[in-house]
């Protein structure tokens, strides 16, 4: 099984935040493994993985931090993939910090940042799944059949 979307998070204590990432891709059967490494805690570890998995064939990063969130940025500055970038919402500034850390990356050096927390880690995994289906069919059928059981959900009749 080669992974597509590698989940890449600060700490442990993202992983709650960082879990509709996984789950919807688990949903639309996309390859994915979400690790913990830290863009200052374990610098080195970092960069050996984001080769590693280029070598490997990972297509998508997806980078969740807090606080003075580097992580994404650190991760597009060693790898031309697309990074997205998923603030989570931090205790003192509810995540402002984390957004403004990853949203504010200098030209040349892209992520596409989402939504702070879990809203914003779903649609990280739906966007990944996006730029695979540009190239994969399957994915793209999957990724249409779950739009329409979304919108068949909402409701039509009056409250
Ligand atoms: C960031 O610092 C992590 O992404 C996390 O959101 C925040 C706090 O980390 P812990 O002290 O909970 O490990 O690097």
């Amino acid at each position: 099984m080669s992974i597509k979307v590698a989940i890449i998070m600060g700490s442990e204590s993202d992983a709650e935040e960082m879990k509709p990432a996984s789950d919807i891709l688990n949903e639309l059967d996309i390859e994915n493994e979400s690790r913990v490494i830290s863009a200052h805690r374990t610098p080195d570890r970092l960069r050996e993985y984001i080769l590693n998995s280029e070598k490997n064939g990972v297509k998508v990063f997806i980078g969740g931090a807090g606080m003075a969130a580097a992580l994404p940025g650190v991760i597009a500055a060693h790898t031309h993939l697309p990074v997205l970038g998923v603030p989570i919402e931090s205790k003192s500034l509810k995540g402002m910090d984390s957004l403004l850390s990853i949203v504010q990356m200098p030209p040349g050096i892209p992520v596409g940042t989402l939504a702070i927390g879990k809203a914003g880690s779903k649609n990280a995994g739906l966007l990944a799944a996006s730029m695979l289906a540009l190239e994969d069919k399957n994915i793209e059928k999957k990724l249409k059949e779950f739009r329409k059981k979304q919108s068949d959900k909402v409701r039509k009749d009056p409250l």
